[in-house]
Parts: structure tokens; sequence; C-alpha cells
């Protein structure tokens, strides 16, 4: 066995980052809008006013997609954009806008991925104390009654939140992202939890609508891997990945999976003692924790990278055949490995470590039980229009060939992976990097918005094809 013959290949985007569109028919701002327009928090002063102008060229990449045969989209939509003040009137050229994206695609074949929430909170509930004020989880849900009343039908497919990880940790733990205002850690854990009430809430009513939808979230964290693979998951993998390091030596220590996935999916904050949020998990109300566990159809999971661990004998003394001895010895102590001058990283410096997309898989998985979609995978590259007028992106084929390769594995060994949604569709807004970084499979050149099919989402249409067969 490999892929499974239903295994779905798709690619993801998300407004803010693509739309540009940002004053137009009605939309309302969001804290995206005025967080990149204010100096100094994005590269170069780079703002989403114009991004890909998909908001205009939507055609243009679903053209593009069919004919990579990409079948699956995942996209998000702009809740200031359909409610301009986040709670109450309902801007009805907004939803037209998605519903041309929507028919779109169903139009070429491609499924809808609708994801509810990717960061661009109405500007107007930031003013109200954004998620720090319970009352906009409540805002959420009507948010998704809107949008569920309004595609049922033609969409099933659904994510409620993208990364509370990057929205409370990176919008207010250090300040990178939108709205950047700096919270303490007990008003970050009540934030937190708002977004996770928001995400339940969310679930009740879409399933209360389309009773036959899809839903699922995306989730990021810190994930912890190894190269062997024939072996009992070491205990020493599964703490490394779902227990927080003191926070001393963390300065992330909101990036893991455990804080969402484990209310989310198991009903309760997890046992995590050097998490600071310990410190207030107890005040939460046991019925806030029902809503927020609602049964869930799949755990998204964006993973770019994880930390690698190896057998202690091993790292002691590489002549020992630490995989035998592993094998032998299900106790086995694993430490992480030392990364080596010059190991292999993206643009972005990230590191290039597939054998994350076997044990991520694997590992939340095995902990929370669910169908798992990739809903971000992928790599930033300074790719360039080359003499021959193409892009050629070499890296990220070989990137793409190393994580799907260990990805194929987690199915061969029964890991329910179902979906793998490549990020990013079109080079796009990075956030604080501005467009600096290019994700995307298209090359968007953006002096005039002109596409370019890159040499990678050619790679990526044979892949398809074949199903993954040759990885
Ligand atoms: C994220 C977001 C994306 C990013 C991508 C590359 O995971 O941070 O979901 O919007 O653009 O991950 O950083």
């Amino acid at each position: 066995m490999s892929f499974p013959k239903n295994f779905m290949w798709g690619a993801a985007s998300a407004s803010y980052q693509i739309e540009g569109g940002a004053r137009e028919d009605g939309k309302g701002l969001s804290i995206w809008d005025a967080f990149s327009h204010q100096p100094g928090k994005t590269f170069n002063g780079h703002t989403g006013d114009v991004a890909c102008d998909s908001y205009h060229r939507f055609e243009e990449d679903l053209d593009l997609m069919q004919s990579l045969g990409i079948r699956h989209y995942r996209f998000s939509i702009s809740w200031p954009r359909v409610i301009p003040e986040g709670i109450g009137d309902v801007n009805q050229k907004g939803l037209a806008y998605y519903d041309k994206v929507v028919d779109g695609c169903l139009k070429r074949g491609i499924e809808p991925w609708i994801t509810l929430y990717h960061w661009d909170l109405p500007l107007a509930l930031y003013y109200k104390g954004g998620w720090l004020n319970r009352e906009t989880a409540y805002a959420f849900e009507e948010y998704a009654k809107v949008i569920a009343s309004h595609f049922k039908g033609r969409v099933r497919r659904f994510m409620t939140i993208n990364e509370p990880q990057c929205i409370i940790g990176l919008g207010h733990g250090n300040g990178f992202h939108a709205p950047g205002t700096l919270l303490s850690e007990k008003e970050m854990f009540l934030s937190w939890h708002h977004v996770m009430l928001a995400h339940g809430l969310a679930v009740r009513v879409i399933r209360d609508i389309i009773p036959d939808s899809i839903i699922g979230l995306a989730s990021t964290g810190a994930l912890a891997y190894t190269e062997q693979k024939d072996i009992p998951t070491p205990k020493d993998l599964v703490e490394a990945s779902f227990l927080s390091l003191p926070k001393e030596q963390n300065e992330g220590w909101y990036f893991n999976h455990q804080w969402f996935l484990d209310p989310v999916v198991l009903g309760y904050y997890p046992e995590d003692p050097e998490n600071p949020w310990t410190a207030f998990k107890g005040e939460v109300d046991p019925a806030d924790l029902a809503i927020i566990c609602q049964p869930l159809d799949f755990i998204g999971l964006n993973i770019y990278n994880g930390s690698e661990m190896v057998p202690a004998q091993l790292e002691k003394d590489p002549s020992v055949p630490g995989k035998t001895a592993a094998k032998e010895n299900e106790s086995a102590k694993y430490v992480f490995a030392e990364k080596y001058p010059g190991y292999p990283r993206t643009a972005l410096k990230w590191p290039i470590t597939p054998g994350v997309l076997y044990w991520g898989p694997r590992l939340i998985y095995e902990r929370y039980g669910l169908p798992i979609v990739i809903a971000e995978n992928g790599q930033s590259c300074n790719d360039r229009i080359f003499l021959d007028g193409k892009v050629h992106d070499p890296d990220r084929i070989d990137f793409l060939a190393r994580y799907l390769g260990q990805l194929k594995k987690a199915c061969e060994d029964d890991i329910p992976v179902i979906a793998y949604l490549h990020w990013a569709l079109t080079d796009n807004y990075e956030w604080h990097s501005g467009y600096d970084d290019r994700f995307g499979l298209i090359y968007i050149d953006y002096r005039d918005g002109t596409r370019i099919a890159k040499d990678s989402a050619f790679w990526y249409r044979d892949v398809i094809a074949e199903n993954g067969e040759s990885l």
C-alpha cells in the first residue's frame, strides 16, 4: 500500500495573504489591515493592500489549479469582508466574492475547504477587547452560522481556527503579528480559552446547519522525530512533543499542539507542569470545556519542521548501531540530536527535517485517534524568473520529494493521513516578512500580478497524477 486510493491532494492559501481589495466593496478593516500599516511592523513596510490581487484575479489561480490537477483548495474567508463590524450587518458584496470562488472551484472539479479564521479579526472587535473578550467567541459563532447557512449544499469541508499558537503567541506574546499588543500570561491564557470556545461554538453551529459537514482545524507546534520508524513509539519522543520545556529554555513555549488539541479533542487542558498557563487552567468553567470538545472529523496539521532525536548511545558514540540497540530495547533513551554546521535550511532559515512528516502524523494520531490532514507544508525559496522566462525551483522539489516520501511511509504504516494541502498555492504575503519570502507553487510577479507556474507546480502535478506512487 502507498497513499490510499482516495487520498486528497491540494493546495492552501489565506485571505489576508492573497486577496488584496482591502478596502473594496464594503469590506471592514481587520487587525492585519491596521497592523501592517504601522511603521516598523513588517518587512519594508509591506502590507496586504494588494497582495496577489486574488480579489480580482482568483479565476486565473483556479484555472492554474485545474490545469495542474489540484483538486482540493483550502482558502480562508475574511471575516470583516463578510461582516464588516464583526457582528451585525452582513456585507452581501463580500459574500458574493466567496460565491464566485466557491462556484469557480466547483465548476472546475475542485473541492473547496473553507477556513473560517486565518487571523484577520475584524478591527471593530479588537476595539472591544479582541480575543480577550469572551463575546468575540459568540460573534465568531454568529459568523460561522452566516457562512454555513450561505454555503450549505456547496461546501462540506471546514476548518474553524488556523493556529491559535500564532494568534495568541505571536499576536500577544511577542507582538510579531497583529494585533501586536502584549498581554500577561494570564490574559494570554484567557484569550486562548476564548479561541477554544469560538472553535467549539462554530463546530456545533456548522454541524447543526450542515449535518454531513466534515470539520477540523489547523494546529501547529513542536514535534520530535527520529530517523527510526519500525520501532514502538519512544516515550522520549512523546514527551518532547507534548510536554513544554521550562520557559527559560523555550522562547516559543506557546508553540505546542497539546494546549489546542487536548481541550478540543480530549475535553481538558493538558498536564504540562512547565507551561506557564498551567497556573490558570483550574479557573476554567467545566461547562466551557463541554462546548469546546465537539466531535471532529479530522485534525489539520501545519508541519514545516521538527526536532530530531537519536538514541542516546548513538549521540555519544556514532559507531554504535543505534538502530539495533533501540529496536531491542523499548525504553532506550532518546536525546535531541545536535545540529551540525551548515545543516540544511530553507530561505527563511527553517530547518529541513523530512522525518517530521512521518512522526508528526503518527504522534498526533496515537494521542488523539483522528484522521490527519496535512493542512500546510512547504518551503520558502528565493525564487526568481530565469533567463528562459521560467521559475526553476529545484530546492522546493527536493524538499517535497523528501517530505512526501516520509508521508507515504506514514500511510504505509496505517496512519490515517487523508489529505495533503501544500502551502502555498501561490506566493503570497508572508505576514511580518512581507513579500520577501516565497512559498508558492505558482510565482507571483508583484510588479504586475503575473502568475507563472514554477517547476515544482509541474512536478506536483505529476505526483498527483500517479497518486505519489514513485515517491
Ligand atoms: C502559518 C500560517 C501561514 C504561513 C505559513 C508559512 O503556518 O504560519 O498558517 O499563513 O504563511 O505557515 O509561514
